[in-house]
């Protein structure tokens, strides 16, 4: 089977299994876990933040996000396809008490004026906005850059007008290597950003909410209310030191291997949308059935935003899958009438 669905289906390497198997460890939950330690700080450095938690999953530092910059019935600014409102489960509800209050935009990108006017005025009906949330890069969006100068431009006014600003940067570093730009850059324009070593980067599990240093503190507390305070994590934070530290660059690979799956697709008559990171759109008439069909052929794929198939290259996937799978789509184009 080709695996598609996600970046989050890659298995560890030897070289990254040697490094968990030699990590130092011992109890986080006392602070005492000389790997996780190391790697707070390597992702506070590389973000230009002052402070990272460990935590197991991005949803859970989105989440953590969430929690440190709200209280009770605020209300939460984020576009309508973000990952915290489509796939955490209603958690900012269940585990914040907050409201969210989803915004249109192209790409994912939210423009500073669709924030400023959603911003409530201070007047005893409304809930406080208090927060607003960012994604790069933007997954339903088929993992598209939120560009530096528009994501300074959103956050900046948001900040103006009192808000928190939160990067959901799961796919961060993808956006570093189709850029060049430092992910730091985009963190800079943010007070809380989660990133994952568990996508593109290849880590089994793992995921850091940075941030300042008195944030990061609350932060802390929130992980442990939330059941994720773990002991000797250093097993598992060793892959994801190794993931931050040898897999950020190699990204580049994946997204051009994803410009060319979409090249192959369109070529084979496809409506597939030209990728600026690792993940690719396919609009068809009947997502499921195409599943089915690509699934027959020894493909995976999940469904994206309405309409769309989502393929993601990843890790564990070489040129070669890649040219199976156009030739795959390329056999049910020409077999099925309805696509
Ligand atoms: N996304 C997964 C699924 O949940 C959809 C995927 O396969 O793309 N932020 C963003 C932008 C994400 O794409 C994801 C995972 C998360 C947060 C959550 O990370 P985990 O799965 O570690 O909780």
């Amino acid at each position: 089977m080709i695996d598609l669905r996600s970046d989050t289906v890659t298995r560890p390497t030897e070289a990254m299994r040697r490094a968990m198997l030699e990590a130092p460890v011992g109890d986080d939950v006392f602070g005492e876990d000389p790997t996780v330690n190391r790697l707070e700080e390597y992702v506070a450095d590389l973000l230009g933040k002052e402070a990272a938690l460990y935590a197991p999953s991005g949803t859970m530092t989105n989440q953590i996000g969430v929690q440190v910059s709200t209280i009770r019935g605020d209300e939460v600014l984020l576009h309508e396809g973000s990952h915290i409102f489509v796939y955490e489960a209603g958690a900012p509800a269940m585990l914040s008490g907050v409201q969210l209050r989803t915004l249109p935009g192209d790409n994912g990108i939210l423009d500073p004026e669709t924030v400023r006017a959603a911003v409530r005025p201070e007047d005893v009906h409304f809930p406080r906005s208090r927060l607003l949330c960012l994604e790069n890069t933007h997954n339903t969006a088929g993992g598209k850059v939120f560009s530096l100068e528009d994501f300074a431009a959103v956050a900046e006014t948001a900040r103006e007008l009192g808000l928190k600003v939160h990067l959901d940067g799961a796919r961060l570093f993808n956006a570093q290597a189709a850029t060049g730009i430092p992910a730091r850059e985009w963190c800079a324009h943010a007070d809380t950003v989660s990133v994952c070593s568990s996508k593109g980067l290849g880590a089994p599990v793992g995921s850091l909410l940075a941030g300042d240093g008195e944030t990061i503190s609350e932060a802390r507390r929130a992980r442990k209310a939330f059941g994720g305070g773990m002991r000797q994590a250093g097993i598992i934070a060793a892959a994801s030191l190794y993931a931050f530290e040898n897999n950020t660059e190699r990204l580049s690979e994946d997204h051009e291997r994803a410009r060319n799956l979409a090249a192959g697709l369109r070529e084979a008559g496809y409506d597939a949308r030209e990728p600026d990171t690792n993940l690719v759109l396919v609009a068809v008439d009947d997502p499921p059935e195409f599943l089915r069909a690509l699934t027959r052929e020894g493909v995976l794929a999940t469904l994206g935003k309405p309409g769309f198939v989502r393929l993601c290259t990843n890790l564990d996937v070489d040129d070669r899958d890649i040219e199976t799978a156009i030739e795959a789509a390329t056999r049910i184009f020409a077999t099925t009438p309805e696509r």
